[in-house]
């Protein structure tokens, strides 16, 4: 009795060796899905994260629901990707530059100057080369759904506006964990310090650090314009934000249940750019209403800010590979035209 039931059974493992273990393809189960992001509730990164747990319920008729966290109440950038990829938190947005620790290739998006329009950005980001760069995320216990806009950095300091490159001489620079900030601003002259952004507006509050850069967004959305009194408009990166899932969780997921969450990410993803590109152009004249002394650089300047990050953009090329390098540099070249 039992050689035959055991043959049948090996036979049907054989033929699909998950069967025992994963849901039906087409299967939509009731699930919590924990959404962490670092920004407050009202900002850029807060309304698209809400629109993403509405599309997901809409999509799900509710069985999937996510519970979105902001203001870092689940830990900082670092912290939260630790926790993806353990399998303790399912999902978060934050910026791509705090995942070059994990996946080195995100570092290309940190290359000073990259891209001169969003829409630019968008085109590579999501074209080949932005997925490539995504996909490299899975061996380390990630996956990559979607890039959101963070943004065009500029830099808000309470030394001195920022006019020419001996201005920032000793100004101390919060910059965000990661190397290749690190080096530019370093090369800049700034006492670059890397910091999480959990603790920026603090160590701004108490003078730890005199200044920081972040898109017009974050600077209106967490009050830095409260304890910051110039911005100089530099322009000088475009931070992608990037919605990633814990792997281990993810491959537990029906293909139904991932077309669901990777829709909602894409229709976020429309909707976040959008309101991102609407506030940042009202957001200058809303931070010099609330105080803000606001620079231009001269254009000169930016040409010698960019000569004297000329080697933190070789570290780039070091660290991604020249081949990568190039592969982004073409298609941001395509799109510009
Ligand atoms: C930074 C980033 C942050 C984002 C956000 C927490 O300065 O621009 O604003 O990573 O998701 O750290």
């Amino acid at each position: 009795m039992k050689r035959p039931l055991l043959a049948i059974l090996t036979a049907a493992m054989l033929c699909s060796p998950l069967a025992a273990v994963s849901v039906h393809a087409d299967e939509v189960r009731s699930r919590m899905i924990r959404f962490g992001y670092g920004l407050n509730e009202n900002s850029n990164q807060g309304r698209a994260a809400k629109l993403f747990a509405e599309e997901v319920a809409k999509a799900s008729d509710g069985k999937l629901k996510v519970r979105t966290f902001g203001a870092a109440s689940l830990g900082s950038d670092d912290q939260m990707q630790s926790a993806l990829i353990g399998g303790a938190q399912e999902m978060m947005v934050g910026s791509t530059a705090t995942l070059v620790g994990i996946t080195k290739e995100m570092a290309v998006w940190d290359t000073p100057f990259l891209f001169s329009s969003a829409e630019q950005a968008d085109a590579v980001l999501d074209g080949p080369v932005g997925r490539q760069v995504m996909d490299k995320l899975e061996e380390k216990g990630l996956v990559g759904l979607v890039y959101w806009e963070n943004g065009f950095r500029n830099l808000t300091n309470n030394t001195r506006p920022i006019t020419r490159l001996e201005d920032f001489s000793g100004v101390k620079l919060r910059v965000m964990p990661n190397p290749v900030f690190l080096d530019t601003f370093k090369l800049m002259g700034a006492n670059a310090v890397p910091l999480p952004f959990s603790e920026l507006f603090t160590a701004l509050e108490t003078k730890a650090v005199d200044g920081q850069e972040n898109p017009f967004n974050t600077i209106l959305s967490s009050k830095f314009y409260e304890v910051q009194k110039y911005l100089t408009v530099t322009n000088h990166v475009y931070s992608p934000w990037i919605v990633t899932v814990s792997k281990r969780w993810w491959d537990g997921l029906s293909q139904t249940e991932q077309n669901i969450l990777m829709e909602a990410a894409k229709k976020a993803r429309d909707f976040e750019r959008q309101d991102t590109r609407e506030e940042a152009a009202r957001a200058l004249a809303e931070l010099k209403d609330k105080g803000m002394q606001i620079n231009e650089v001269d254009p000169a300047e930016v040409q010698r800010m960019r000569e004297q990050a000329a080697p933190a953009i070789q570290k780039v090329v070091d660290t991604v590979g020249q081949q990568l390098f190039d592969q982004v540099q073409a298609e941001a070249e395509k799109a510009a035209l």
